[in-house]
């Protein structure tokens, strides 16, 4: 991304009891882009992954905590620490999970695009790849970006990937505040929102790598909300 110097990134850490991830992935970070500063966001892990955070912040100046008062979901996770990086000046804001899926050494090809506003990981596109996962997680995954992409005429072959870089100035343009959905929902959401803002979105190759520690928060109830959702912005998007 041609407008961001290197030490205006914000790596966006959502945690929810990733204890045994936090510093690894912290680390692998700080080590991958050392001028990116990076914001874990804990809605109160009850294994204690924001202490192990604050630890963290407290010996490294580039490394950030937001405490959230209970878990809340991954969506107003992410819309709490995009307010704070907009605040606070930061030019690009980078998501990013604590399980190691999305491999911080690979960030430099988001970072690289040029006159992007949105920048997507994609396990989906050539050169994009899925370590580890079973059958049936490639299947949902695949099928449920085909039907969003197709009922939401979105042009983009990864919907729901949480690997994503957004220009500050982009975010700026969407309307955070109406954004209320949580899990892979939320990701369709906000690039739903971005493709109709007219921003310039665009997919670069990443390999998705099936957590090893730690326990998935993924469930049949985000399944569930993220069809629900997609369908019911169908049926309103058609009524427009
Ligand atoms: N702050 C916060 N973080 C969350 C919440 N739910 C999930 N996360 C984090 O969001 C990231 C993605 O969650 P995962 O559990 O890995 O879910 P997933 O990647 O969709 O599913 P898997 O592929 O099975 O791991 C991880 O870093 C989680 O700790 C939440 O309610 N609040
Ligand atoms: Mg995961």
């Amino acid at each position: 991304m041609v407008s961001a110097l290197p030490n205006n990134v914000l790596v966006m850490i959502p945690t929810y009891n990733e204890r045994d991830n936090v510093e690894w992935i912290v680390g692998r970070v700080r080590r991958a882009q050392p001028d990116a500063h990076v914001l874990v966001v804990d809605d109160s892990s009850p294994d204690g992954t924001g202490e192990l955070a604050d630890a963290l912040a407290a010996a490294d100046e580039r490394v950030h905590v937001l405490h959230r008062p209970g878990k809340q979901g991954l969506g107003r996770a992410y819309i709490e620490a995009m307010r704070w990086g907009i605040a606070r000046g930061y030019g690009v804001l980078v998501e990013l999970d604590a399980d190691g899926s999305h491999q911080p050494e690979q960030l430099g090809r988001l970072l690289d695009v040029q006159g992007a506003d949105l920048v997507l990981g994609s396990r989906w596109i050539p050169g994009g790849a899925v370590e580890n996962w079973p059958w049936h997680r490639r299947a949902i995954s695949r099928v449920g970006s085909a039907y969003a992409r197709t009922v939401l005429g979105l042009g983009v072959r990864d919907v729901t990937g949480g690997y994503r870089a957004f220009q500050a100035s982009a975010l700026e343009k969407l309307d955070l505040d109406a954004v209320h959905s949580h899990g892979y929902a939320f990701q369709v959401d906000m690039l739903a929102r971005a493709v109709r803002a007219g921003l310039r979105v665009v997919e670069v190759p990443i390999t998705f790598v099936e957590r090893e520690r730690g326990a998935s928060k993924m469930s049949i109830g985000i399944v569930a909300e993220a069809m629900l959702r997609v369908t019911w912005w169908a049926i309103s998007r058609r009524r427009r």
